[in-house]
């Protein structure tokens, strides 16, 4: 028996290695290259940040936080947590950064860690008016071990409904408030927020993680100056690796949220994600990434501005940030039908519920669609106009009941791939 690492466990490539997992990898490159990507959670990280999550620090193990390691070895992983943290805290001028979190869900639940004990009453957004699953869903833990109640949206015009986010604060007297989502299309009025928080005794919690590249790149208000705390992802629109964010400018919540995420929600660090983490917040301090934001704003209202000249509904008429959600209920078509058949056209986006929604959420009867991605490779409004185009035709197709439904998508599908064509992503593998 040998104990020794086989014949080229060091030095042979993924494609010798195993083939099978290779193939698929490669033709995932093939789909995000030749297809439009408007799912708002996914953008194309720079080649410099796969690097970054491709090397031996992949290997390390560390527990806690630079300088205070319960392993040994952690001089180049405290360098890299520490780049991490300033880029953070320069990016969006706040004094505490937690840059652990292994995505946004962990983020949000190491806050509820911090603040709340189960029991305590959380006021959130409702998923089904554009909030989030780690807001408090009965489905996720922290609507089953925490009292959640929720407001929503006015139904004629789908903005917040601040009448029912102060009443349902009066009423229950939360220990949290939340806002943002994930699906929720406008700029949120976080001094409200806060001043509703304050009347209550509440925490308020902001989750930007659909905006924060806006922010980043000053195209959006930041809620750090207003709310005790905020989370963020760092793969939507800041354009970086998959993961969480806890920001705040409060420094006497250090200690509280630190111990939130290590030892409260998270083990080990992942320190390949953190050095991506690093490289995707120094790429959004580059003056260029305001040029991003702004084109990834100006792009977003681009495609809302198309869809509805094409008689598709656009939940509050447009949008603040980088997704829009569009509403099929007048066409009478379901969100999983619109998106399904949006993908075999080469236009990928997400089945979403909209405010007042009767469909189950594997039905839905929305669609959400976010640009961030598109942006990266260098779409800009003309484009999105074309892109906006396709999927009205695609949509109102499907409403008709054409019968050439097939012929439809194919003909969109080679219109995707002659666009995509000009905006190349990674080299071909
Ligand atoms: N929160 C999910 C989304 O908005 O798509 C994943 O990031």
């Amino acid at each position: 028996m040998t104990t020794a690492p086989h014949e080229g466990y060091f030095d042979q490539g993924l494609a010798a290695i195993d083939p099978d997992v290779h193939a698929a990898l490669i033709a995932e490159e093939d789909r995000q290259r030749d297809g439009v990507e408007l799912i708002a959670s996914e953008n194309i990280v720079s080649r410099a940040t796969l690097e970054a999550l491709g090397t031996a620090m992949v290997n390390k193990t560390v527990e806690g936080y630079p300088g205070r390691r319960y392993y040994g070895g952690a001089a180049h992983a405290d360098v890299i947590e520490t780049l991490a943290i300033d880029r953070a805290k320069a990016l969006f001028d706040c004094g505490y950064a937690n840059v652990q979190p292994h995505s946004g869900s962990q983020a949000n639940l190491a806050v509820f860690l911090a603040f709340l004990k189960p029991g305590d009453t959380v006021l959130s957004m409702d998923l089904s008016a554009g909030g989030h699953l780690s807001h408090g869903s009965s489905a996720n833990l922290t609507g089953k071990w925490f009292n959640i109640v929720h407001y929503g949206v006015r139904p004629d015009d789908g903005l917040i409904d601040f009448d029912e986010v102060l009443k349902q604060a009066g009423e229950h007297r939360p220990k949290m408030i939340i806002c943002g989502g994930s699906a929720y299309p406008r700029a949120i009025d976080f001094a409200r927020f806060r001043a509703i928080a304050d009347e209550v005794g509440a925490v308020l919690l902001a989750d930007m993680a659909h905006f924060a590249g806006l922010v980043a790149g000053g195209q959006h208000p930041s809620p750090i100056p207003h709310a005790q705390v905020s989370t963020a992802t760092t793969y939507k629109n800041l354009r970086g690796v998959r993961g969480g964010l806890i920001l705040t400018n409060q420094m006497d919540l250090e200690r509280k949220l630190n111990s939130g995420v290590f030892p409260g929600v998270q083990g080990s660090v992942i320190l390949n994600a953190v050095a991506a983490k690093a490289v995707c917040l120094g790429e959004a301090l580059r003056p260029e990434f305001k040029d991003y934001a702004l084109a990834v704003l100006t792009n977003a209202r681009a495609l809302a501005a198309t869809l509805m000249d094409n008689g598709i509904d656009v939940v509050t008429g447009g949008t603040d940030t980088p997704l829009m959600l569009v509403d099929l209920r007048n066409l009478g078509l379901t969100g999983a039908e619109a998106s399904e058949s949006l993908e075999r056209a080469g236009l990928t986006c997400n089945k979403n519920g909209v405010p007042g929604d009767t469909q189950p959420p594997t039905v839905t009867s929305g669609l959400r669609f976010g640009v961030s991605a598109g942006t990266t490779r260098g779409f800009r409004t003309a484009e999105f106009e074309a892109v906006g185009v396709m999927i009205a035709d695609v949509l109102n197709g499907l409403a008709k009941g054409k019968s050439d439904m097939p012929a439809l998508e194919a003909a969109t599908a080679r219109q995707v791939t002659a666009l995509t064509a000009n905006f190349p992503i990674y080299e071909k593998g």
